[in-house]
């Protein structure tokens, strides 16, 4: 036997030794993509799925000390409940029951599970036009009290461009495979750089350093819940079949930004060319689809209620699909202003990465969906406001309404 024959089943035996770590129930299919040709040259990876909490932290017995307990009486009193200016505007997505897709045969990135196309249907919904900001989560904890799970574990993820000289020079760990994420005490939604930054100048900013937990219960306060991967990706796609971007499938229609991700060296320089280099206000760009949301893809990524997994079982339901029925990691939908295409091309809809459901990170927030609009939200001065904002409900499905700008 030669050495290409040995390497080769060597390799035979550590893929299936991989493989056999994930494998589907029994009465179940896997659904297995096709390989897209593009996928080795965008493999690099921008490290945004390992800022979960066990990969890096101050120290064990920071952790230890701070083991955190979601909190339950946050949606008790009256008092503590939403009013209308307090919370997102939303829109509702028409699904009209008829077949979408999520997923795609032809995947940039297929270690991410971005294929097979899968068939689904959806009830209608209602999604927040905007990603939360910190006005937004600002009043929740003000009527609340809540605290994050960045706080209660005193430490979050930070790029290391953004932080002071005084406060790298105090941390000593970064994250394996990603040394630009540093862990930074007393980095949390309050001080998204680093202790020595606010949000003084960002309320209108997306809230980051929010845990899945978080976002879930920032949502219940607001009578809302986290969309589905299913609801996100299908608003993202507008209904179109392997549409890349919320508007079509260019990256820059007419050379203009529609969206806050990375221009220059990652992750040393950035050139701003789409006007940040961090966040943005949750109302910045023109909206990115028909019916008005805005930064779907690009600035934070979302998190959504599905847990993670990356082999699609046939056995899921095609009807509202909720993702698998257990796991280790939540999905996250949309990029970030974080991405490039060079090293993390995943401002895409189909595109998804997860973390950990208590991690939280300087580039990861949330909206919110609903299966109705909340009652709150009810009022005549609300749904005009609704329409002086041009982010009327619109179909997304047969009539095809969403202008294709290829
Ligand atoms: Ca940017
Ligand atoms: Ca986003």
């Amino acid at each position: 036997m030669n050495l290409v024959n040995i390497i080769s089943i060597l390799i035979v035996l550590v893929i299936s030794a991989v493989s056999s770590d994930q494998s589907p129930p029994a009465d179940s299919v896997v659904l297995t993509p096709e390989v897209n040709e593009n996928d080795a040259e965008t493999r690099k990876d921008c490290g945004c799925q390992k800022t979960n909490r066990e990969k890096a932290v101050p120290g064990e017995d920071t952790l230890e000390n701070n083991t955190p307990k979601v909190e339950s009486s946050v949606h008790g009193t009256e008092d503590s409940q939403p009013r209308r200016s307090e919370t997102n505007v939303m829109v509702k997505v028409h699904t009209d029951e008829t077949e979408n897709f999520v997923g795609t045969d032809r995947p940039f990135l297929v270690a991410d599970g971005e294929g097979p196309a899968r068939k689904v249907t959806l009830d209608s919904f209602w999604l927040d036009v905007y990603e939360v900001s910190n006005a937004d989560f600002q009043k929740f904890v003000e009527a609340t009290g809540y605290v994050t799970e960045a706080e209660k574990f005193n430490s979050s993820f930070v790029l290391e461009l953004f932080l002071s000289e005084k406060i790298k020079k105090e941390i000593t760990q970064s994250v394996a495979g990603a040394p630009w994420w540093l862990p930074v005490p007393q980095a949390d939604w309050r001080h998204p750089y680093g202790p020595d930054t606010s949000i003084a100048d960002r309320m209108d900013h997306p809230v980051v350093h929010v845990s899945w937990n978080d976002a879930v219960e920032f949502c219940q306060w607001a009578k809302k819940r986290l969309p589905t991967e299913a609801e996100w990706e299908t608003a993202c796609r507008s209904g179109k079949h392997d549409r890349l971007f919320p508007w079509g499938n260019l990256e820059q229609p007419k050379g203009e930004h529609r969206m806050n991700i990375w221009q220059g060296d990652f992750p040393t320089s950035n050139t701003e060319e789409d006007g940040y280099t961090a966040t943005c206000p949750v109302t910045q760009y023109a909206r990115q689809t028909k019916h008005g949301l805005k930064n779907l893809v690009g600035n934070v990524w979302e998190w959504v209620s599905d847990w993670w997994a990356v082999r699609h079982s046939s056995s899921q339901p095609t009807h509202n699909p909720t993702g698998p029925e257990t796991g280790t990691d939540k999905v996250k939908k949309g990029g970030s202003y974080m991405c490039i295409k060079s090293m993390c091309y995943r401002y895409r809809c189909v595109a998804r990465s997860s973390n950990t459901p208590d991690s939280s990170a300087s580039n990861l927030g949330f909206r919110c969906a609903a299966d109705s609009l909340p009652d709150y939200l009810r009022s005549d001065d609300f749904l005009e406001s609704m329409r002086s904002d041009d982010s009327e409900s619109i179909s997304l499905s047969t009539s095809d309404r969403v202008q294709d700008e290829l």
